[in-house]
């Protein structure tokens, strides 16, 4: 492929060092084309994408029936605002809360402002529905988790880092560890003033920490004991990602377009997306609930400038029609299934490989060194070099999340990748 232009990727890099906010640190490479499962930097080289933006992209980039969408809507009508009814928003509603099984859906755009969106609602809903004494409803989120970057959200991080200096936090959350029900179950006892328990039911930035089978449904049995509120976190493990539509679907069998007949799908109170919601074309989130719940928000009390736009909500319509018409969640279960058995493999004879976890396309391999080696930056940078991008979340883990649209015959190219590179790191 020509270079978009003749500008290299150190002109890009500069400019950005020069200009820009130190809030990321990217691998050195400049990308300016995507298209399904590959990328193409300013030099023209091709990659894998073996990140899809954090799992915005499952149908793969610039897919075209998504594109098409934006470009019609783009020409025709943007934004209103929800000053007034557009002709896209309600259609959208009707076709996503069909989806999921919801009876309603409040349009955000970003992950951050949807998880927040659900604070805002289960505060309320433990206030004038539970009778929590006005002020004191508390949200019980677990250790490591992830969830977005406000400062609300920031202030029950795990995380030094996400959180020191950016104080006074907000206060209300209390933290137990992650995929420990009866710890969640001790508090929910002990503390009347429980609203919610907001949880990933994969912990993607912790690593792709995957909890026992039975977690979230026992984590739902204990939270209706309490009368308190299952709120998941499906931005980044939602969509067909980890094999199920949802990952609160756990590991289903169903090889139908995933409606949620199977025993093992837990339906939390509150569902929130982002995402590849809108196949990473344009930011749209939305969260999911009934309406005894969701109707705790009344005109005046909750919204945004670009919320359920009518651009934004048409990009997501054909997003979500296209994870079923292409059958990308069951892709995704048989190809992530290929992967962590090519991958334990490898380990086999690994000493730089302690282990392979994930569901579905949403895995990680954990590499045998300290958090602080370089080592896992290291071996992105050298899979970059073989063209295939990845990059660690915590020191040494690696996170392995391609497009849904992948085909076998990629994954096992890109594997071959992987374990090639891996080999020049064993001692
Ligand atoms: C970054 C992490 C992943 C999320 C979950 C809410 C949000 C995210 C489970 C907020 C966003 C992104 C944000 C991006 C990197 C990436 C990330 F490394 F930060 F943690 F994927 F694991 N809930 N995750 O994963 O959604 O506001 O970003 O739309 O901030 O560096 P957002």
């Amino acid at each position: 492929m020509e270079s978009v232009n003749h500008k290299n990727s150190n002109y890009y890099l500069d400019l950005e060092k020069q200009h820009g906010a130190k809030d990321y640190h990217p691998l050195p490479v400049v990308l300016a084309k995507g298209e399904g499962v590959y990328l193409w930097d300013v030099e023209g080289k091709k990659y894998y994408d073996f990140l899809s933006a954090y799992s915005a992209v499952n149908q793969g980039h610039c897919h075209p029936k998504i594109i098409d969408t934006l470009k019609n809507q783009a020409s025709t009508l943007t934004l209103t605002s929800r000053a007034f009814h557009n002709n896209r928003l309600g259609e959208y509603m009707e076709y996503t809360t069909d989806y999921f099984g919801f009876e309603s859906l409040l349009p955000m755009n970003t992950g951050a402002e949807g998880v927040e969106t659900a604070i805002k609602i289960t505060r309320k809903w433990g206030h004038t529905v539970k009778g929590i004494p006005e002020g004191q409803a508390q949200i019980v989120v677990c250790d490591n988790n992830f969830h977005g970057r406000t400062t609300t959200i920031i202030s029950f991080s795990s995380d030094a880092g996400s959180k020191d200096h950016f104080g006074p936090h907000t206060g209300g959350f209390i933290n137990i560890p992650y995929n420990d029900v009866e710890a969640l179950d001790k508090v929910l006892q002990e503390n009347p003033n429980i609203a919610g328990f907001l949880v990933e039911p994969i912990q993607g930035e912790a690593g792709v920490y995957t909890p026992d089978d039975d977690f979230i449904a026992k984590a739902k049995a204990v939270c209706k004991k309490h009368n308190v509120l299952l709120i998941a976190d499906e931005i980044q493990t939602g969509i067909g990602r980890t094999g199920a539509l949802l990952a609160v679907c756990g590991n289903c069998t169903c090889e139908s377009n995933c409606e949620k007949q199977e025993a093992t799908y837990v339906r939390p109170d509150l569902l929130i997306l982002g995402k590849a919601l809108s196949g990473g074309v344009y930011p749209v989130s939305a969260v999911l609930a009934d309406r005894a719940i969701m109707d705790v928000i009344q005109p005046g009390q909750h919204g945004s400038t670009f919320g359920g736009n009518p651009l934004g909500v048409s990009v997501a319509k054909t997003a979500l029609g296209v994870i079923r018409e292409e059958k990308l969640t069951q892709n995704a279960r048989k190809l992530g299934k290929i992967f962590r058995a090519k991958m334990t493999e490898y380990i086999l004879g690994s000493s730089i490989v302690n282990l392979v976890r994930g569901r579905g396309l949403l895995n990680a391999i954990l590499i045998n060194d300290t958090e602080e080696s370089k080592t896992a930056w290291n071996i992105c940078l050298r899979l970059r070099d073989q063209g295939l991008l990845a990059k660690p979340t915590h020191g040494n883990i690696i996170r392995f999340a391609p497009p849904l649209v992948m085909t076998e015959e990629q994954l096992l190219d890109c594997v071959e990748i992987i374990t090639s590179v891996l080999q020049e790191f064993e001692p």
